[in-house]
């Protein structure tokens, strides 16, 4: 305006800028660091806004020595024309009507982030001075304004450039007497900067620091765009297929585009969303379009193929994003920003948008890519299981009561006492010896679970295996703890875990199952000292009327020499726990008072952890071989 007259149109000006200066908070969120930072973005988005007209390839930001920002951009340059509305040039009323960049006439439509074109204003209402030097048409021309937007100097021809010489440049300080904080933060611009180049393909944006002396300087330009951005979040992480997978198509005036990457890793949120370069950090109709069509498609390429046999059973929405790197980017002219923070985007129209345009171009690269459309159900398949294993260990944490323990698969024949500290639990091998230790038990303290037989080895499967068999479900029951990330040593039913097996090799073999079980799952109860290994005897001496029974053949030989010498006992080697009737079970093994015990540490298993890992491992003799030799237990009598 000029200096001296103030008309209508001057006091409506005046007065929209002075509304933003009564309450920034509601044009650019806060007035603190943020919002000094926010100043930046609503002049860059005018830029950006050029780019995607297509008149700009190169926005430059600079933080000048006294905070002030300089923006310049090679796009066609503000119109300089007096503006058919106003009276005055485009380019003044750009910088002083509000809501005068945004919705004027033209074709294209404002899709840059911020506050949709009305930012140049509002930066002006909020800053203590502003300068805009438009070059066009071979003629340089330049405007000032002050104190929040009052014309200082009307737009002026000032110099000549070549014709081919075009853009805008603005330079702004922000006033202090509104934001908290007037010092740019460097790292701050580099992240968004960075990020603007990654959606915006081939566009350049270089930064410069110049409070720093040599000046500080970074440049982001990146001809794949968010396919770059994907492979910059997967820099650190393990791709599972080598090309980034990306989609795009248009419909009415909304473009959207996809770019996605599995990685070996397991977390599900690494999943960004964009609607005209601003962040939808709640989501909305774009995410929500990619996330059911990614479901449906994998899902049905599971089953078509073959790695979904069971036709109820699929694979949910979290199965398939695990390990997933992915950009969603969505110009639109018209976004509908929903929610507290305008995170979400609301546009239903977008819903359809994204799930035709991705299910289509997913189902072609699963086509098209059978080894990499193989890895990534894979990934899927095995993120259910582990999501099945997790919700079973759940289920099986959560005991509704000491019967369901008993009522277990009926295996368990519980101890009638409830305080841990005096029970004990024998996992006995077998039916027949499991009913000899029921009869021959101290039925207050003392827990029987008979085991089948061989118990699945678990060395080899993962927590899902491990608990689709019945066994270890029974055992995990019976324990209390629970497994995995939800196992609780202070829930153990029994202080005492008790391996009952034969002292042959089919009794050491199960026992090392057992201990496989314990060291892969249940550490912390091996390392609290509450697993042993029972001593059944090895030799039943008979002489008259007495019975010894004895360990192995040191004992027996001890026992033989300290005999009367025409005594002529009778040896018999013991075959198994089964030949033993429950009061001698009792009387040998089991009575607290009598029996021997083995403690099992977890030193002598981390040594044995390489054995397991060997022994455990697919070929059966080996195994057998080591356990006859080896039969991988510690001594430390514990009584
Ligand atoms: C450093 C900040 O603001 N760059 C801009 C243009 C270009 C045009 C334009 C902008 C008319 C009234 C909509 C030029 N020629 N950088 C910027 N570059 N605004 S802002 O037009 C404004 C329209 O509002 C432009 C032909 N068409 C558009």
């Amino acid at each position: 305006m000029a200096q001296d007259k103030y008309d209508a149109s001057d006091i409506q000006v005046l007065e929209g800028l002075e509304a933003v200066r009564k309450r920034p908070g509601m044009y650019i969120g806060t007035t603190d660091v943020k919002g000094l930072h926010h100043l930046v973005w609503e002049i860059v988005d005018n830029s950006i806004d050029e780019a995607l007209a297509g008149f700009c390839n190169h926005i430059e930001i600079t933080i000048n020595k006294d905070n002030s920002v300089t923006v310049q951009d090679n796009g066609r340059g503000i119109p300089v024309g007096i503006h058919a509305k106003t009276g005055i040039s485009t380019v003044e009323t750009v910088y002083t009507v509000l809501h005068a960049g945004g919705k004027f006439g033209g074709g294209g439509y404002k899709v840059s982030g911020g506050l949709h074109g009305v930012g140049a204003s509002v930066v002006n209402a909020l800053s203590s001075w502003v300068d805009v030097q438009v070059k066009r048409d071979g003629k340089i021309y330049e405007c000032k304004f002050e104190n929040g937007g009052k014309t200082k100097q009307a737009l002026t021809e000032v110099g000549t450039c070549d014709a081919e010489d075009t853009g805008t440049k603005v330079t702004f300080k922000p006033d202090a007497s509104i934001f908290d904080s007037e010092i740019y933060d460097y790292e701050t611009l580099r992240v968004r900067s960075r990020e603007l180049a990654f959606l915006n393909k081939e566009l350049r944006i270089t930064l410069t620091d110049e409070r720093v002396e040599p000046a500080k300087q970074d440049t982001f330009m990146y001809e794949g765009g968010i396919i770059e951005y994907v492979k910059y979040l997967n820099k650190n992480k393990t791709p599972i297929h080598e090309n980034v997978i990306h989609l795009e198509g248009e419909e009415d005036g909304v473009m959207f585009e996809v770019a996605m990457q599995y990685n070996s890793g397991y977390n599900t949120d690494s999943i960004y969303s964009f609607v005209n370069n601003i962040n939808t950090h709640d989501g909305g109709t774009h995410e929500e379009g990619v996330r059911r069509a990614l479901t449906r498609i994998i899902n049905n390429y599971a089953k078509k193929n073959g790695f979904l046999k069971d036709k109820d059973e699929s694979l949910t929405g979290d199965d398939v994003k695990e390990g997933l790197t992915m950009i969603i980017s969505c110009k639109h002219p018209n976004p509908q920003f929903e929610g507290q923070t305008k995170g979400r985007l609301g546009n239903s129209e977008v819903r359809k948008l994204a799930d035709s345009v991705f299910s289509e171009g997913f189902e072609r690269f699963l086509l098209e890519n059978p080894e990499e459309a193989k890895i990534i159900v894979d990934k899927a398949m095995t993120a259910s299981r582990a999501r099945v294993a997790a919700k079973k260990a759940r289920e099986l944490t959560r005991r509704k009561s000491d019967l369901d323990v008993v009522n277990f698969g009926g295996k368990l024949v519980d101890c009638k006492e409830k305080d841990p500290s005096v029970c004990e639990i024998f996992l006995v091998e077998g039916d027949s010896a499991g009913g000899s230790a029921i009869k021959g038990r101290n039925s207050m303290t003392q827990a029987i679970l008979p085991l089948k037989g061989k118990i699945l080895n678990v060395e080899k499967a993962r927590l899902d295996k491990a608990l689709s068999n019945e066994e270890i479900r029974t055992i995990i029951t019976a324990f209390g703890t629970g497994i995995g990330n939800e196992f609780d040593l202070s829930k153990l039913r029994y202080d005492k875990i008790i391996i009952m097996t034969d002292a042959d090799v089919d009794g050491s073999h199960i026992r090392v199952l057992l201990l496989t079980l314990f060291y892969r799952f249940f550490r912390p109860i091996v390392e609290a000292g509450h697993v042993y290994a029972a001593q059944p005897p090895l030799f039943r001496i008979t002489h008259g009327k007495t019975r010894k029974y004895v360990l192995n053949e040191e004992e027996r030989d001890t026992y033989l020499a300290s005999l009367p010498e025409n005594t002529r006992p009778e040896i018999a080697r013991m075959k198994g726990l089964g030949e033993m009737d429950a009061e001698e079970l009792e009387e040998t093994t089991m009575d607290i008072n009598q029996r021997i015990l083995r403690k099992i540490t977890v030193d002598d298993l981390t040594e044995a952890d390489a054995a397991f890992s060997k022994i455990m491992g697919e070929e059966v003799e080996p195994r057998r071989q080591f356990i006859e030799e080896n039969a991988v237990y510690v001594e430390n009598l514990d009584i």
